[in-house]
């Protein structure tokens, strides 16, 4: 009888070694030591035999039942051990690959060079104001001291969509309302925006580009508070050695009128091929509030001074970044602005 057990033992194992999963091994299992596995005949000649033979048979199956569990559980950990083996192979990671890329968006470089722009002010106390791109006549030019029949009228050549109502030629008529609703109070604003002009498009013009304009309106402001800010802009803009130059200029809405140059931040003013040997660049306008204006909008030009400037983003864009072409801004190439 222990040699039919031994045999068993041997079947055991090579069903065990067959066994794929938790569920075969389990079945192997019930096959040797359950109800109707081959000890039940060891267990029928026992009730046969003698008490010693009956003793030593008990020893046996016992023997034999925990040979089954402890074949059982080693294969079980094989099985096991084995499963984790083929996940960890088929959901390998290699951690050393190269990661996708993804390309990320950006700001615009005109919306960069504003942002810019606005910080500088801000950091002076200046506020943002904005307005609507769809003005009137009477906001667009005759408060600004252009009525009717102005040359300067038919200069700025404009879209007009009724015979009131045009798209706004500069960000002028929101400084006009932020001084009508201000009531005579100091003024200090800066407003950005797109404004339109009947140009035809080439490297240098644009039927539609940005500006932002400045207004600065209280007691006892001169010139030389203009010249200040205005220095003070540019270095921070441009690097803080350079200089800055006042021409005389005209514009209907200041008086005096200055066109603003800087130095060369290429050169320091020596003269190179950026810009054009002369050592300078013209990068603003700007003036004392013309007493029409002042007047129109309720302040009194006996006790009240401003200051104005005009600058265009596309420009100064165009200078930082070394830029030819006007158009590329509006083309939005990725290939360009992916650049800034
Ligand atoms: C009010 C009073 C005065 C705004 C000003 C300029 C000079 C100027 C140009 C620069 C380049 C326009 O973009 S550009 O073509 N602007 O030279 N602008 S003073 O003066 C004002 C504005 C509003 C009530």
């Amino acid at each position: 009888m222990t040699e039919r057990l031994l045999n068993l033992k041997s079947e055991v194992r090579e069903e065990l070694k067959n066994a794929k999963s938790v569920h075969e091994l389990n079945a192997v299992k019930a096959r040797y030591v359950g109800k109707k596995s081959p000890l039940q005949e060891v267990l029928g000649k026992m009730r046969e035999a003698d008490a010693e033979t009956r003793k030593a048979l008990g020893k046996a199956i016992n023997e034999f039942k925990s040979f089954v569990e402890e074949e059982v559980s080693a294969r079980l950990q094989e099985i096991t051990a084995a499963e984790i083996q083929k996940r960890l192979e088929s959901e390998r990671l290699d951690v050393t690959l190269p990661g996708k890329r993804f390309s990320a968006g950006r700001l615009h470089p005109l919306s960069k060079t504003i942002e810019e722009i606005e910080d500088i002010c801000i950091g002076m106390g200046y506020e943002i104001a904005e307005g609507p791109e769809i003005e009137t006549d009477h906001y667009n030019f005759e408060l600004l001291n252009l009525p009717k029949g102005h040359p300067a009228r038919e200069m700025q050549d404009s879209f007009y969509l009724d015979v009131v109502h045009l798209l706004r030629t500069h960000t002028s008529p929101v400084q006009a309302r932020v001084m009508q609703k201000a009531g005579g109070k100091p003024i200090k604003i800066i407003c950005p925006g797109k404004v339109y002009r009947r140009d035809n498009d080439d490297a240098t013009h644009s039927h539609q580009f940005m500006q932002i304009e400045g207004l600065v309106i209280d007691k006892d402001i001169t010139m030389a508070d203009l010249k200040g800010t205005l220095a003070l802009l540019m270095r921070r803009m441009f690097g803080d050695e350079l200089e800055i130059r006042f021409r005389p200029s005209f514009f209907p809405f200041t008086e005096p009128s200055v066109e603003v140059d800087v130095t060369c931040f290429k050169c320091g003013g020596e003269g190179c091929p950026l810009c054009k040997g002369t050592g300078w660049h013209e990068v603003l306008g700007a003036g004392m509030v013309h007493p029409n204006v002042l007047r129109m909008s309720g302040y009194d030009p006996e006790t009240n001074q401003g200051f104005a400037f005009g600058l265009g983003i596309e420009r100064i864009a165009m200078l930082r970044y070394g830029i030819d072409d006007i158009r590329y801004f509006y083309q939005n190439d990725p290939r360009f602005l992916k650049q800034f």
